[in-house]
């Protein structure tokens, strides 16, 4: 058997070639590319109704350790809160991926749905930027909320959860804005036992690619585009699209896919 060929992609891998480790690893549950409920009906119905909507140009650094008063919107929201989430038909109808901006000075809403392996999740962190507040609930249950000035920082917003048990939960975020520009960028993160991921595997990494019949196929992980790791085992290529998955969820890796003869 030797290499033949190689794909190189900037994502990719495995399933249930992986060794289940008896280790808790950290994945990523929630990112920019993560697909969600999206309603962005609310416009500009809350602004100056609260310290937490201001009218545009007023640019302050506020926290909100309670919920914010959404009564004025409460009929394009729906039950977005509620567990599971009843949603307005101003929400769509399924889950699409969450646009980075949008319309200056209007609200938005999101509801991510996560799927909790049987073993659960612990430690989760919620990190959210924002231009300009956010507003964050789970499962209905109010995380925190803040307005910072100025533009979009990774982090800036971190609310943490020690444990989220098996089965399915639901992300709330109210995005706010009050002039200028937006923007929003999310990451979710927990730690996960290793050898539940098999069937959470859209959580982690993925990539696809069509396989070949008679040809088989190795997935690597590396760090340095130099040593190269397998990752998991041969798959056998038979014509239809091969999916794989790398739960170690981390930016350093790159990944590529080998052709073997
Ligand atoms: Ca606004
Ligand atoms: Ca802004």
């Amino acid at each position: 058997m030797r290499y033949c060929k190689s794909l190189v992609f900037a994502t990719l891998l495995l399933n249930s070639q992986l060794s289940p480790a008896q280790t808790p690893v950290s994945i990523t549950v929630i990112d920019n590319h993560s697909p969600g409920y999206y309603n962005y009906s609310l416009k500009t119905l809350l602004d100056g109704k609260s310290l937490a909507f201001p009218i545009p140009d007023n640019d302050y650094p506020m926290n909100f350790p309670s919920a914010p008063d959404l009564n004025p919107v409460q009929t394009k929201l729906g039950g977005w809160l509620q567990n599971p989430p009843v949603f307005s038909t101003h929400w769509t109808s399924t889950t699409i991926p969450i646009p980075h901006h949008w319309r200056v000075n209007n609200e938005t809403a999101i509801v991510y749905p996560i799927d909790v392996p049987s073993s659960g999740y612990k430690n989760l962190t919620i990190s959210i930027g924002v231009d300009n507040g956010v507003f964050v609930w789970i499962d209905g249950q109010y995380l925190g909320g803040s307005i910072v000035p100025g533009g979009v920082v990774r982090g800036e917003n971190t609310y943490k959860l020690q444990n989220l048990n098996a089965g399915k939960h639901y992300l709330q975020v109210l995005r706010e804005d009050h002039g200028g520009i937006d923007g929003y960028t999310i990451r979710v993160k927990a730690q996960a036992q290793a050898n539940a991921l098999g069937t959470q595997a859209h959580q982690a990494k993925k990539v696809t690619w069509m396989s070949i019949a008679g040809i088989q196929y190795q997935a690597q992980w590396s760090i340095d585009s130099i040593i190269w790791n397998d990752l998991g085992g041969l798959i056998a290529g038979d014509n239809t699209e091969k999916t794989v998955f790398d739960p170690i969820y981390d930016e350093s890796r790159s990944y590529r896919i080998v052709e073997l003869q």
